[in-house]
Order: C-alpha cells, then structure tokens, then sequence
C-alpha cells in the first residue's frame, strides 16, 4: 500500500513541485545578503527533495552504484566547499559548473548506447540528447580552461590562433552540429557521437583560451546558463520535469547575470567572447609609467586626515578581500563614528572577483547595510569628500576608464574617487589590477600611497586613531 503510494507519479509529481517552489523562493532570497544564505539552503533543500523523488522511478535500478556516486560527490564536494577562500570562489564555480555539464554530456551519450544510437526514440529526443551532449561538453571544457586560469595553472594572458581562431571555432561547432545531424538522420555508428563530444569538447577548450583572466567570472556566469539549458535538454529528452525546470532555471539567471556583470564593465557579452582583455593579474606589475610622482603616506597621517574630515568615502575592492580586511575596516568605521565623521561605502558593481563580493565580505563584518551605497548613488558625493580610502581597489577607480578612448577599459563607469578633496589608497605595491594596466589615480597630486597588506595598514590607522 505504501510502496504503491510512494511510487505513484501523482506522488512524485507534488514532490517535484514543493521542490520547484523552494528553488524559486531560494533563488529570490538570493537577491540580498541578508536573506541569501536562508535562499541557499532553502534552494538545496529543494534539490535534495528533487533527487528523493527521481529515485522514486520505477526505471532506477542499481541503487547501490548511485549512491556510492553520491558518496563520493558529498566526500569531496562538502569539504571543497567549506574550505574554499571566498577569494577562490569563481573558480569553484568554475569546477562545480563544468562537472554539471560534463554529468549532462555523459547521459547523453549513456542515451545514445541504451537506445542503439537512438534508433528506438522519437526524434526530438535524439534531437535534444545531442544538444545536450554538445553544450554539457561545451561548458566543460571550458569551466576547466576558466577554473586553470583563475588557479594560475595555465597563464591568464589571452590565447589566440590568430587569424585562424574564427575559421577553426566554426570549423569545429558545424563538425559537432554535422554529426549530429548524421545520427538524427539514421546513422548508429558509436564513432559520430564520440568525435561529436571531441568536437564541442575542443570548441570548449578554444572558445576560452582566448579569454583574458579579467573576463572570466563574466566567461564562468555564460558557462553556467549554458550548462543549465543543456541539463533542461537532457531534461525534455528524459522527460524529467525537475531537470527541465533546474536547467531552465539555471539558464535564465546565468544569462540575466552575465548580461549584468558585461553592462557594468560597458562591454558587450560578444567583445568578451572575442577575448583579448585582461592582463592576469599582478604578473602585469608595472612601475608608473604614466610619468607623474608617486607620494608615499604614513598610517598616522592617513589617521589624521580621515579623523578631521566631515565625510570618508571607503572605497573596497579585490585586496581587501584577499587581506580579509573587513573587521579591521569595520572597527576603522566605529572609531570615525565615535569621532563624529561620516563613513559611507562606495560599491562597484564589479568590485573583486564575483557579483557581490564586497557586499557579502561587509554583510559578514556587520557593516549597516545603509552604509553600503551603489555606484550610481554614491558618484555624485565625491566632489564633496574630504577623504576616499581606497583598500585595495585599482581598476574600479581608474580614470582612464573616463578619459582615455585607447584604455582597454575605457566606456567602464567607475567610482569617481578622483574628484575628492584628498584620495588614500592602501595596497602593496604599484602593481596593476586585473585589467593589466597602469591607473593615473596614482599618482595624482591628491593622492597618497599606504604601502603595505590592506589590512595590516587598516589595524595600523587603527592605533593612530585610537591614539589621538
Ligand atoms: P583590481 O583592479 O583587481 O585591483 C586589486 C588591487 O588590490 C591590486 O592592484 C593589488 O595591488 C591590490 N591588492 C592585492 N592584494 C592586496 C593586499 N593583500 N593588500 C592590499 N592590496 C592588495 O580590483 P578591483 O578594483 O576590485 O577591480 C576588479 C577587477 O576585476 C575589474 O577589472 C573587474 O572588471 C574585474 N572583474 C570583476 C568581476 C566581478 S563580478 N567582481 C567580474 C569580471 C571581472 P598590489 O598587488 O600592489 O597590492
């Protein structure tokens, strides 16, 4: 009697809806970091809801087999997870991503052996397994080419063919699509689906290599809806509700975030395919060689400064979260409070490496949420502060953005840290950011350098503060 409930499909079906639901409300929680981690877990408890009722198939069999492959995936996925630095979290993306997609490629071609070369399903199916199969391949490959350049396992300088990168790309893509249309025609043969999945497998490998390391979270986000809409694929050819709606989901806010994060760079989804931006990161150090004097400042008069303004504009990016300078930003913040100056956060959209990066390092270091003020509400106050402290945030303040049609950033809205009365900027060296290039704010006559690790120099402008 039991057995016979559980396993009805009108069963399975209330499942798969209370599991869609909780992705949907999971995915709007997402929409701020207060309610995200609530939206996440909301969202996996959908899934773990989702997977209960496909085991409830009739058709699954060798339960033991799948729950081994489980195993495995939560030995390495949970530890991964809670170990991973939130400054390597792109490319956790990156790998977690390609695998889905890979997972997707590989049923399709489990499909293609099951049904002799899909001689004994409708047409659509095959049609949509072999999308599948191309685009899971696809968005493999080439999460692993993004997850090795954000590692620094392969060089994040653009790769190119030359001109032979167009002819070879589309080469490729029409092979795989060829084959394709081979086996829908009628041909059986094993061979056409393994070069099909060699195919998308080198387009995958070609279509990011010539991408420049700058572009890869953007690169990482089309991976991802890509890999949705080949697990929504998979879906229609298996008829699973639950992987059509997953994958659809997944596909639609991939594709709403890529185009977010290519508008807040002013760049087209198509220019960043094209490649050719982004220099790798501090390799591209550079000397100033944009001729102007480079002025070296001490924490205590960057503590003076901020102390006697009426306004600070921190302004954060990619080296405070690789310094984990937050607590000590937040304390900074309390103790010009306490002093009677107002503290506002400038957030750029692309700030560090991920959507949101600098929203969450700040949610988590308990900074009120209405201290944290978008790009397009704070630009406007800049002529009217005293002081911006930038920590550790370089191609999100430079002005050549603005002013220099030549700079592989120009069109890019920036914060205008430059129209400041006074500018300080805490980091390192006078490396370049992760566009490769030199920033002119640097060395402009209101700015001065703190050298050091971002959050060393924050705790250090902390005594001074405390001290005066
Ligand atoms: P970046 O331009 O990458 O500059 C970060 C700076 O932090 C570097 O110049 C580095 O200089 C400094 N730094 C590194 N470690 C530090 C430490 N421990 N202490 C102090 N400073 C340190 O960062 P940004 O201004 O945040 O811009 C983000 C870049 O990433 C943009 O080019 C953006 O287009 C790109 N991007 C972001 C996203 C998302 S979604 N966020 C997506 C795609 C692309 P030193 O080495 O001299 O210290």
């Amino acid at each position: 009697m039991l057995a016979s409930f559980v396993t009805d499909p009108n069963f399975r079906a209330v499942l798969y809806i209370i599991s869609f639901s909780l992705f949907i409300y999971g995915l709007s929680g997402l929409t701020g970091p207060k309610t995200a981690v609530r939206g996440n877990r909301l969202a996996a408890l959908g899934m773990a809801i989702a997977v209960i009722a496909t085991f409830l198939y009739d058709e699954v069999n060798n339960i033991p087999l799948i729950v081994a492959g489980v195993v495995v995936g939560t030995v390495i996925g949970v530890p991964a997870a809670k170990m991973v630095k939130m400054t390597a979290m792109p490319q956790m993306v990156a790998l977690f991503n390609g695998v889905g997609g890979g997972a997707v490629a590989l049923i399709a071609w489990v499909e293609f052996r099951e049904s002799g070369g899909y001689a004994h399903v409708p047409t659509y199916v095959a049609i949509f397994s072999l999308f599948s199969a191309i685009v899971g391949s696809v968005s493999f490959w080439g999460s692993n080419i993004a997850f090795a350049k954000l590692q620094e396992l392969i060089d994040g300088r653009p790769r190119t063919l030359g001109p032979l990168q167009i002819p070879v790309n589309a080469g490729l893509i029409l092979a795989a699509v060829g084959l394709a249309a081979a086996i829908v025609a009628g041909s059986h043969n094993e061979l056409l689906i393994i070069l099909l999945l060699i195919a998308a497998a080198l387009f995958g490998n070609l279509l990011v290599l010539p991408i420049g390391g700058a572009d890869m979270p953007v690169v990482i986000s089309l991976l991802n809806a890509f890999t949705g809409l080949a697990a929504a694929a998979a879906g229609v050819a298996l008829d699973n509700t639950a992987l059509i709606v997953a994958g659809m989901l997944v596909g639609c806010s991939g594709t709403i975030l890529t185009q977010q994060m290519a508008q807040a760079m002013n760049r087209s989804i198509g220019s960043i395919i094209a490649g050719g931006f982004g220099g790798g990161g501090s390799a591209a150090a550079s000397a100033d060689t944009s001729g102007g004097t480079v002025r070296a400042t001490s924490a205590a008069d960057a503590a003076i400064q901020m102390a006697y303004a009426r306004q600070v504009i921190v302004v954060p990016g990619y080296g405070m979260a690789v310094s984990q300078a937050q607590h000590a930003v937040r304390e900074m913040t309390k103790l010009l409070e306490e002093k009677g100056v107002t503290v506002k956060f400038a957030i750029h959209p692309v700030a560090g490496r991920m959507p949101g990066h600098m929203n969450v390092l700040l949610a988590e270091a308990d900074v009120p949420y209405d201290q944290l003020k978008e790009m397009d509400e704070i630009n406007g106050e800049f002529g009217r502060t005293d002081v911006s402290l930038v920590i550790g945030a370089n191609d999100v303040t430079n002005p050549d953005a603005r002013n220099k049609p030549d700079s592989p950033i120009y069109g890019m809205p920036i914060l205008n840290v430059d129209e400041s009365q006074s500018i300080i900027v805490l980091k390192r060296s006078m490396s370049a950011g992760y566009a490769g290039i030199d920033n002119p704010l640097f060395t402009n006559p209101k700015t001065s350098m703190l050298f050091g690790d971002a959050k060393q120099s924050v705790e250090n402008i902390i005594e001074e503060l405390k001290a005066l």
